[in-house]
Parts: C-alpha cells; structure tokens; sequence
C-alpha cells in the first residue's frame, strides 16, 4: 500500500485496536526488540499521509503526534519523497568528509537563512537531536575554553551520555544509566501556571542559580528548549528568554536554542524563538528538519563555528545525501505551501476546542504552547497536583478510538498535541471529538 498526500483522510475502525494482525506482529517484536524499546501504542503501521496513519490491520487512525513533531509537512510528503528518491538513484553515501557533495552545503546555506539573525552564519550537519546537542556544547566548550553549561529543570536534550545528564526527567530517560557527563548545572525554568512569576522574575531566579552556584565566567553555554518539549510544552512567560539571551551575552556565554522540537513551522513560525525576537548565538535542529528522515543540526555564529580545527566536527553518516535531498523538499514544502500559517490556523482551532474541553473538564488546569504546538496539563480538580492516572486513561481511549495522542512532562500528565500540518480541519476537529469523548468516559 502507498502513503503520502493521496492517502484516505478518513479514521476508518475495521477491527479493535490493536487488532489481531497488530497484536501478531507485537509478539514478534517482544521475541526479537530489546524490551528497552517501549511501545506507546502497539499498531503496526502500512502507511501514513496527510493526518492518517493506517495499520495492518487496515484500521485508519488519526495522527495528532506526527512522530514526534518530525513529519511536520505530512508523512511521505511529495517532495521530501521526490527529493530523496531521486538522491537514492544517483548515491547513497559518501561521507561528507571524505568527498563531499552538494545537498549538504544546500542545507546549510538554507539554515543560513532561515535561522534567526541578520550575522554571518554556519552550520555541521549530524543524525540525531542528541548528537546536534552534543557537538553545539562541544562547540560552545572549544569556543570559549569554559566547562560549565546550564539546563533548565523539566529539559530534555536527548539519549546519549552528556544529554542524558542534560535531560531533567529521571524515568525513563535516566534511571540506571549513570555515571553522568560532568559539568551540567540545573537552573530553575520559567513555568507561569507553576512559578507564578514574570519572565524578568523568573530569568532573575535562573541567573542566581548561575552566577551564584557556578559563575558566569565558567560558563560555556546556556542552552534552553523556547517552548520545552517532552517536558510538557512548558512556554516561559515573556522576557525569561530574551533576559537569560541578554546575561550570556554579557558574560561571553554562548546562548543556544535547542529547537529541535519546537522549529521549523511547528509553532507558526519558523523557530520559536521568532516569537520574542531572540537571536541565539547558535540553535540545534533536527525532528521537522528533514520530513521523516534522519538529519540534525548546530548552525551558529560562522566565528563559533570556525573556532573549531579541522577535522573536529563529523561522523560517517552526518548530513547523510538522502537525509540532506529529503531536508530540502521538506523546506520546500514548508516554503511553497506557507506552512507556519498554516500552524496558525491548526493552533487557533485547537485552542477553541481546548477551551471548550477546560468549561467542562476541571481536570484541565493550563492549556498553553503555540501554533500546532499545544499542550493541556491535568490536575485534581482546583489544584497542581498532578493527575497521570486520568492522562493515561484518556489516552488509552483516545487510542482504542483510533486517535494517536501522545502525553508528556515530569509528571506524565500532559497532553501534547502536535498534528502534521498537512492534516485537514475535518480530521481534527473529529480527533477532538475524540478527546471530548474519552474526557466524559474517563471522569
Ligand atoms: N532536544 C528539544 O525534543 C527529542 C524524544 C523521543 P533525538 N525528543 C523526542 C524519545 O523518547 O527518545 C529531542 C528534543 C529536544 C533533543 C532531542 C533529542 O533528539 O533525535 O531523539 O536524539
């Protein structure tokens, strides 16, 4: 079966889910995937495209997660497919650092400019979120001859042994998997619906923590998510991020945005950042970047990025040349089809239904985010005491129904919703009817 745009944009149940080819192909996966690799929701999919993902067992289900906020421009886009396709036919791989090749410097010549900031800018290519992380601190580290570099509680920056220390969340992220990377510091995060303060009273907080746990002038680099991902779509209330951009500045910190979940159109702009008119010394991306395919990247002020000898950044598929082909359809996409208006319009109609939902459901305490980036948080009633036992029933219904939602945050009682923007207006609000329904089911 073929997926992409011409797909079926109809949740068609034939079978319960999972159902029974799924739960075949489940056992299979138990006797053979390392059981380290969870499941959220075990239906095998055949095909995906526009806002739907069908399994084996023909079911069509709604997708509200996007596979983590990468398939921003649709699974099996038209021209992230074409793109890359093409690139499949003429190579597959020659290691950029051995002999290079065009995709790669088309991709960083893009970032270039749709990066924030008017300064000279150069990027290195690389697979995964976490290794873009990575190598922005090692950068950062080179440039500066620092050590230090500060998180924010509820961050999350990925997997590996340095990200993992830079990860906040214990379980699952971290538990066991000690010794961490040293010379990571949490600074306290902005969370209005929490903290209660302004962003200037918040970044003030952050900037004790700094200058009177570690010192400034030991600092390589701040790094921040502008709206947290897996921590729950947490969005500092304004003026944390340009008072913490504004420190770094003045104690030679190089300031990074990780907006590897947050950038590319997902947020109605390009970058989340856009929204306050911050312009870090350098950003990490990856997720939307490539439209499915694996690609991240560090791009960062051109005399950060050259401080580094040669031969100090690479990896033997970083910036891979159908990674690099599937990037430039997808930005293509996001260009041609004005796809951050199109985030927009899927946040507005999320956040009437969101509200709507808050009238009736006390257990929703803050909707917040922006643009196809939204997040619900649940509550006991009148409270912040965290409710995942509620989030996980509403979830599993939403599943059974055919509606992939995932959940999120320290708590694990966060609901994100982060819909591919191809996704029609039809698809979401059932989806939502969806949600209202597994609400009232679950009270
Ligand atoms: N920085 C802001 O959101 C990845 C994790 C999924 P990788 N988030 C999804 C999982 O359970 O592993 C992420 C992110 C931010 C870094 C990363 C890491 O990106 O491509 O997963 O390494």
């Amino acid at each position: 079966m073929s997926g992409g745009p011409t797909i079926p944009q109809k949740r068609n149940l034939v079978t319960a889910i999972p159902g029974p080819l799924s739960q075949e192909r489940h056992e299979r996966k138990k006797a053979f995937v390392s059981d380290g690799v969870g499941t959220t929701l075990p239906v095998y999919v055949e095909a995906a495209g526009g806002g739907i993902l069908v399994d084996v067992d023909g079911n069509a289900l709604i997708d509200l997660g996007s596979g983590i906020a990468v398939t921003t421009v649709g699974n099996a886009a038209e021209r992230v497919v074409a793109r890359a396709a093409e690139q499949l036919a003429a190579f597959t791989h020659t290691c950029f650092t051995v002999t290079p090749y065009d995709g790669y410097v088309d991709v960083a010549q893009k970032l270039a400019e749709l990066t924030p900031g008017e300064h000279a800018k150069k990027s290195a290519l690389f697979n995964s979120g976490a290794e873009a992380v990575e190598n922005a601190i090692k950068i950062a580290r080179h440039a500066t001859g620092r050590d230090a570099v500060i998180v924010f509680d509820h961050a999350y920056h990925g997997r590996t042994n340095l990200t993992m220390a830079m990860t906040a969340k214990q379980m699952p992220y971290k538990h066991g998997f000690g010794p961490f990377a040293g010379e990571v510091y949490r600074a306290p995060m902005s969370y209005p619906v929490r903290d209660g303060l302004t962003g200037a009273e918040a970044a003030a907080r952050a900037i004790d923590v700094i200058a009177s746990q570690v010192g400034a002038d030991q600092v390589a680099a701040i790094i921040v998510e502008p709206i947290q991902g897996e921590g729950g779509f947490v969005v500092p209330a304004p003026g944390f991020l340009p008072a913490l951009a504004a420190y770094a500045a003045e104690n030679g910190i190089v300031f990074i945005a990780d907006e590897i979940q947050s950038g590319f159109c997902r947020t109605g702009a390009w970058f989340a950042v856009d929204f306050e008119g911050v312009v870090p010394d350098m950003i990490t991306t990856a997720k939307g970047i490539a439209g499915g395919l694996p690609l991240s990247a560090v791009t960062g002020r051109a005399e950060l990025m050259d401080s580094v000898h040669a031969g100090g950044l690479g990896g033997t598929y970083a910036g891979n040349p159908v990674a690099c082909a599937g990037a430039l359809g997808a930005i293509e996409e996001m260009e041609t089809g004005d796809l951050a208006a199109r985030a927009t319009a899927i946040g507005a109609l999320m956040e009437r239904r969101l509200r709507a939902l808050r009238e009736e459901f006390d257990v929703i305490a803050d909707i917040r985010g922006r643009g196809a980036m939204l997040a619900i948080e649940l509550c006991k009633p009148g409270t912040l005491e965290p409710d995942p036992l509620r989030t996980n029933a509403v979830a599993a219904h939403c599943h059974q129904q055919g509606v992939v939602v995932l959940t999120a945050g320290t708590w694990g009682n966060v609901f994100r919703f982060l819909p591919p923007l191809s996704i029609s207006d039809e698809l979401l609000e059932e989806a939502f009817d969806v949600i209202a329904e597994a609400f009232a089911a679950t009270a």
